[in-house]
């Protein structure tokens, strides 16, 4: 699927990129800093449900490097574990998302965010 590392690196942080573009989104409302408006809400947690699934593919062997950690790959269970958790909690935030439950919203992206934080602390750069 990818001729040289920096491809995969390339298309893993593009699709990273996207998704904390949306999921940064749903933190301003979130946080209060942006009006609730359910179908914005609603686009953006179905963007990063979507794209949540893409980066993994472009972990391969053979493509260290970027602002991964060497734990990707010689941890990899852990790591395909978090990436799961991950993938999980954006799907129960997307579930909110479209229920339009602020609520929901809240608690969901408050458990999105920490699959983040959890992964980003093992297997990312500082
Ligand atoms: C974001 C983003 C992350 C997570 C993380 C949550 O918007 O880019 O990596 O939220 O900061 O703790």
């Amino acid at each position: 699927q990818f001729k040289k590392p920096e491809d995969a690196i390339k298309y893993r942080q593009s699709a990273f990129t996207v998704m904390a573009n949306s999921f940064g989104k749903i933190a301003a409302v979130v946080k209060g800093e942006a009006p609730f408006n359910k179908d914005e809400v609603a686009k953006n947690a179905a963007v990063v449900a979507m794209i949540s699934t893409l980066p993994w593919q472009a972990f391969g062997p053979g493509t260290e490097g970027g602002n991964a950690l060497p734990g990707v790959w010689s941890d990899n269970a852990k790591f395909k574990a978090a990436g799961e958790k991950m993938q999980l909690a954006v799907a129960s935030l997307n579930t909110a998302a479209q229920s339009g439950d602020q609520e929901a919203i809240k608690k969901a992206f408050g458990a999105a965010g920490a699959t983040c934080k959890g992964c980003h602390d093992d297997f990312k750069k500082k």
